[in-house]
């Protein structure tokens, strides 16, 4: 139904007008117009139901149909439509028609999602970031199937079922729900030693992000992109955010997911319906067969990623998000994306990840969407033209025309129907492949560790300890202690200083390390691209600023500092005890857009604490009030506050002597607070 008004929710001719209105008229799915839909129709006024009820039994029918299966993974997302702008003509490179022409704008359709846990679980999981990207370009979509984390935790597919049973709910228990911190998940990793390195990035701030504008997309593994003379080069895929890459810390994290399960959809509805764009740039990482033959790992290694200090990222074009879905149904939960889904101009590598994905890919949705037409659906449907004699299935809707329904046929002319094109229909890369038929795990993807030392060290000091606080907090939910030694063993071939914090904060000893299956090279250099604080914003542009205010305050002050987050492209929350809004000193009324205990300040970038001395002092003796400045403080917020809120955050244990991330209010305050707060933490207070 995407593509016709909703109010009219067929396809089929002019909407009914009622007697009195603009409002269309109700009918049934036939379009028979309904009298009462208040009341079933029974013999007598207290009689049976009658089974003649044809509009009931519609009704009832179709809403004991309207579930369908959750995605196996990824069934919690959400999704934006946009466009991708080709910044250059790339045919040196390919001849995919999207990269031909500069400036050229491609609709696009993208899909966010938590990996673990069901639909309906919080958006604050702990959990790899699904950052999938349809772009119905002109010769057919292509998707790009990625995730927020440029590796992956195993390197074959056929591991894949068994990842995903040990990372979801046990299956006795149905527990835990969207979370990794369970013994199944830590016993399967720990047997893994391949995963370790996707560990590092799911244990970093990377797997709890502030929001999905601010997190990055990779395609993780290597693909081809083919010219028109048949050359091939190999390609990693980046997606970086405009906005500069931001995460929430783990207490959080714990905390949003109670306050505002819905957080990162709420943030992208609310961006986008304010017209506050989100934006990523499409990087390319090129190589050749030379670069990939004298790397150190295999970059068919899904595990590993390709530094960008030895092969830079060339900025293509630029994906921008600008209008959500009418019907989060009819599209974020009936897209299909595949990686089978390319164009002429790109190819698969060998990746034996990547190749048991195009099996999966187009095999799920046939369980999911029911049926072999869900490229009929509009939200998956190519929007250049396509023609093909496929036809039949459940809810067929596009079958061929006329008389020929197969080729070769000699019909002629347009009766006979679409013919292959040699010259630019799609061609697989001709790559020469021999060896004989076998089981095995190539010796090129046997260094598990390295990369993961790599990830460590390019951390700061923040970053590192928050990985060794999350490996605590998620092995300390693991029951057996052989589980959790035999995790300890792989974290001293990651390095030192992590392996001894975590059995520090487990309170275990060292074990011996295992045997690797590659001695791990220890010096790879640091690099800064795997950090996300050395990549954050330069401004609050995008971000959120939560004002707690009393009766009392000064309206002046308030408009002040709501000027100049505006100024700086971000918003403004203001936070009272009554969500009435809170009586300023000049008589108006300041509305609130939270009551102090629905709106804690984790769901802030920052805050101000805006009070009169009265209000200063009835917030002290509120327990959520108090909250609310402890946790600003303790989670290394910037804190703006006037001279009578003191005694509130006195009462919430700040320090007597304020420290550089907080500022008092004064008149020059609010512009210098703003450009202080687009480094978003005061990181000094917990150093
Ligand atoms: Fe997958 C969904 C990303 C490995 C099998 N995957 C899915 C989605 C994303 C990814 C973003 C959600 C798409 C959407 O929004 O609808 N998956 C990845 C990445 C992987 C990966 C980046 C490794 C590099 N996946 C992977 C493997 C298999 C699958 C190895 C199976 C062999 N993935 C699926 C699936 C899903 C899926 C079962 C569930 C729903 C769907 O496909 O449409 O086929």
């Amino acid at each position: 139904m995407t593509d016709t008004p909703r109010d009219t929710v067929s396809s089929g001719g002019e909407t009914h007008q009622s007697a009195g209105g603009e409002r269309p008229q109700l009918t049934t799915q036939q379009g028979v117009p309904v009298a009462d839909d208040q009341n079933s129709l029974r013999q007598g006024s207290r009689g049976p139901t009658l089974m003649e009820d044809f509009h009931f039994r519609e009704k009832i029918f179709h809403f004991d149909h309207e579930r369908i299966p959750e995605r196996v993974v990824h069934a919690r997302g959400y999704a934006a439509h946009g466009y991708f702008e080709t910044y250059d003509s790339l045919s040196d490179l390919t001849s995919a028609d999207i990269f031909q022409r500069k400036g050229e704008k491609t609709p696009a359709f993208v899909r966010f999602s938590t990996v673990a846990g069901n639909k309906g679980s919080g958006d604050l999981a702990r959990d790899v970031r699904g950052f999938a990207v349809k772009l119905y370009t002109q010769e057919g979509n292509w998707d790009i199937v990625g995730n927020n984390i440029p590796v992956f935790f195993i390197q074959d597919a056929i591991k894949f079922p068994d990842l995903i049973h040990s990372a979801k709910a046990e299956p006795d228990r149905d527990f835990p729900q969207a979370q990794t911190a369970h013994d199944n998940f830590w016993d399967f990793i720990s047997l893994t030693p391949e995963a370790v390195n996707m560990v590092m990035w799911t244990m970093s701030d990377r797997a709890i992000p502030r929001s999905f504008r601010f997190m990055e997309g990779f395609g993780v593994h290597t693909f081809r992109l083919i010219n028109a003379k048949g050359k091939s080069s190999f390609i990693k895929i980046h997606w970086k955010p405009k906005q500069g890459l931001q995460s929430v810390t783990w207490p959080e994290a714990v905390a949003i997911n109670g306050a505002d399960p819905d957080f990162h959809r709420r943030d992208l509805w609310n961006a986008i319906n304010s017209g506050d764009f989100p934006e990523w740039e499409m990087g390319l990482q090129v190589f050749d067969e030379d670069f990939a033959d004298s790397f150190d790992f295999d970059v068919l290694d899904p595990t590993k990623i390709i530094p960008e200090e030895l092969v830079p990222v060339q900025i293509v074009g630029r994906l921008v998000l600008d209008r959500m879905p009418d019907n989060f149904f009819a599209e974020t939960e009936q897209v299909a994306f595949q990686t089978g889904n390319i164009v002429p101009g790109v190819d698969f590598s060998n990746d034996p990840l990547l190749q048991g994905r195009n099996f999966s890919y187009l095999d799920t949705q046939l369980k999911r969407l029911g049926g072999p037409n869900f490229n009929h659906i509009p939200i998956n449907a190519p929007k250049c033209p396509f023609h093909h004699f496929q036809q039949d299935g459940h809810m067929a809707m596009h079958n061929p025309k006329g008389r020929a329904n197969y080729e070769p046929n000699s019909w002629p002319g347009a009766e006979g129907g679409p013919r292959e094109d040699p010259e630019t229909g799609f061609k697989s890369y001709p790559a020469e492949e021999t060896g004989p038929k076998q089981r095995v795990r190539s010796e090129t993807f046997a260094d598990h560790y390295s990369q993961a030392r790599q990830f460590f060290v390019s951390q700061t000091k923040v970053e590192q300890d928050h990985i060794v606080d999350a490996l605590v907090f998620e092995l300390s939910k693991v029951e057996r202690p052989d589980i959790r030694t035999r995790m300890l063993g792989h974290l001293i071939h990651v390095h030192d200083d992590l392996a001894n914090g975590v059995a520090d904060g487990l309170g275990m000893d060292l074990p011996d390390a295992p045997t690797p299956a590659r001695e791990p090279i220890t010096d790879l250099p640091a690099s800064d691209a795997l950090s996300i604080l050395k990549n954050g914003p330069d401004s609050f542009k995008g971000r959120k600023l939560g004002i707690l205010l009393s009766d009392g305050v000064s309206a002046a002050e308030v408009e002040a500092v709501k000027d100049a987050v505006t100024k700086a492209g971000g918003i403004c929350a203001v936070v009272a005890p009554k969500i009435g809004g809170a009586k300023a000193d000049d008589g108006s009324n300041i509305p609130a857009d939270e009551k102090v205990d629905g709106g804690p300040s984790v769901l802030f970038d920052a805050v101000a604490i805006l009070t009169s001395d009265d209000g200063a002092k009835m917030l002290a003796g509120m327990h959520p009030a108090k909250s609310w400045v402890a946790d600003a403080f303790a989670h290394c917020k910037f804190i703006l506050f006037n001279d009578a809120s003191q005694p509130l955050l006195k009462a919430a244990g700040l320090p007597d002597d304020p420290d550089d991330g907080m500022m008092k209010m004064t008149k020059t305050a609010p512009g210098k607070f703003v450009k202080a707060c687009g480094a978003l933490r005061y990181w000094d207070r917990v150093a």
